[in-house]
């Protein structure tokens, strides 16, 4: 594919003319590129190292407290370099549509409620303890958990157990702040009151496949708590069927009642890599926010190595070509991951494409070395 390049020679009187409009606030479309003829993502393939978060989130825990009268919440937010230009004025995501940040919640701490239009879902990395409230529903967070907070809907957390709760958040935050379009509210209280039976919608979803007749009617979300266990299921299920060649076996997490996404605006999955799993390359217009549940390997993207292990956070952009390969002789790798195909695809975006060369492998032409010079010392 070509780029459509203009024939016209600038002379120095239209190039005047040119900067002439711009100092009036307008643009001649003919000096533009009239469009690419491929996406060109401004996000770059990157990966963030546990340890490098969970030393800047020990030391933001050194320095801070979460509650009332003083921070909501404690969030260490993934910046990728090719997004950082958005910050400060903005928000650089991880990728160009996609906050994703690791929250710690300690024991005894509540972050407040409140509620906003940008949209939010939660993964929860380890501890045990922790719920999170949503419009009056308490979720308990369990590890490998995934856990919605659909746009303005009430929510704070609790940690009423002793030892520290670490979760993935992500939510469609740097999509919603170019639109500059959203709302905030705290709630008057610091927590709102829980107003059904604990854990409520994974209850009516103890099935897993079946839903209540009521749910015929669609709900924002039903169901707030997607068990580890039912994930797991679901995934072990397809263990005689051969696997996906780009992803192994994957499963969305969907909205029982409308069939789509649990959250609207970001799209997640949990995706299992059997041993000896090695995966081809395709690339897609959606990005993703990978998160290495468990397990280790790697992903090339762009003929670049990405090396990866249980904690790891890494960025595929847009129209990133990527294959994933699980190293581990003994253990099966789980990636959660979050995408922006909800707010792709009903616009039609959406493409996807299989590497045909070298029989859909990438020829890898170097290898990833995370910034570990970032790593915060804690004193
Ligand atoms: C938020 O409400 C949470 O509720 C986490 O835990 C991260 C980032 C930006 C705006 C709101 C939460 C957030 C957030």
């Amino acid at each position: 594919m070509s780029e459509h390049k203009s024939k016209q020679q600038w002379t120095p009187e239209l190039l005047d003319f040119h900067q002439e409009l711009k100092d009036k606030n307008m643009g001649p479309l003919w000096a533009s590129v009239f469009s690419s003829s491929q996406p060109k993502p401004r996000a770059v393939p990157y990966l963030w190292k546990k340890g490098q978060i969970l030393g800047a989130l020990d030391k933001a825990k050194a320095l801070l407290e979460v509650g009332t009268g003083s921070i909501d919440r404690r969030a260490v937010y993934l910046i990728n370099p090719g997004m950082k230009h958005l910050e400060p004025h903005g928000w650089g995501g991880a990728t160009q549509t996609l906050y994703a940040a690791v929250q710690a919640l300690n024991p005894g701490e509540i972050a407040p409620s409140h509620r906003h239009m940008t949209s939010a879902l939660r993964f929860i990395m380890e501890g045990h303890g922790a719920s999170g409230i949503v419009n009056g529903v308490k979720y308990p967070f369990e590890p490998g958990d995934y856990v919605i907070t659909p746009e303005w809907c009430w929510h704070d957390h609790v940690n009423e157990g002793n030892e520290t709760v670490l979760w993935m958040d992500c939510l469609d935050i740097p999509f919603t702040s170019a639109l500059t379009s959203s709302f905030f509210e705290l709630y008057p209280q610091e927590q709102q009151p829980v107003e059904f039976p604990v854990d409520y919608g994974t209850k009516r979803y103890a099935g897993g496949m079946v839903r209540p007749i009521s749910d015929r009617k669609p709900s924002p979300a039903p169901l707030g708590r997607y068990t580890w266990d039912l994930t797991k299921q679901a995934l072990d299920g397809q263990s005689e069927f051969a696997p996906d060649p780009f992803d192994g076996f994957a499963v969305e997490y969907i909205n029982p009642s409308t069939g789509k996404d649990a959250n609207g605006r970001v799209g997640a999955r949990m995706q299992r890599l059997p041993i000896h799993y090695k995966g081809k390359a395709h690339r897609h217009v959606h990005s993703t926010v990978y998160h290495v549940y468990k397990g280790s390997g790697y992903t090339v993207m762009n003929g670049v190595r990405f090396d990866w292990e249980e904690g790891d956070f890494f960025a595929l952009p847009v129209w990133t070509w990527h294959e994933h390969v699980n190293t581990s002789a003994t253990e099966e790798a789980f990636l959660f991951s979050t995408n922006d195909l909800p707010i792709l695809e009903p616009f039609g975006f959406e493409r996807e494409e299989a590497y045909t060369e070298n029989d859909g492998y990438q020829e890898i032409q170097s290898v990833f070395e995370p910034e570990l010079s970032d790593v915060i010392a804690i004193d």
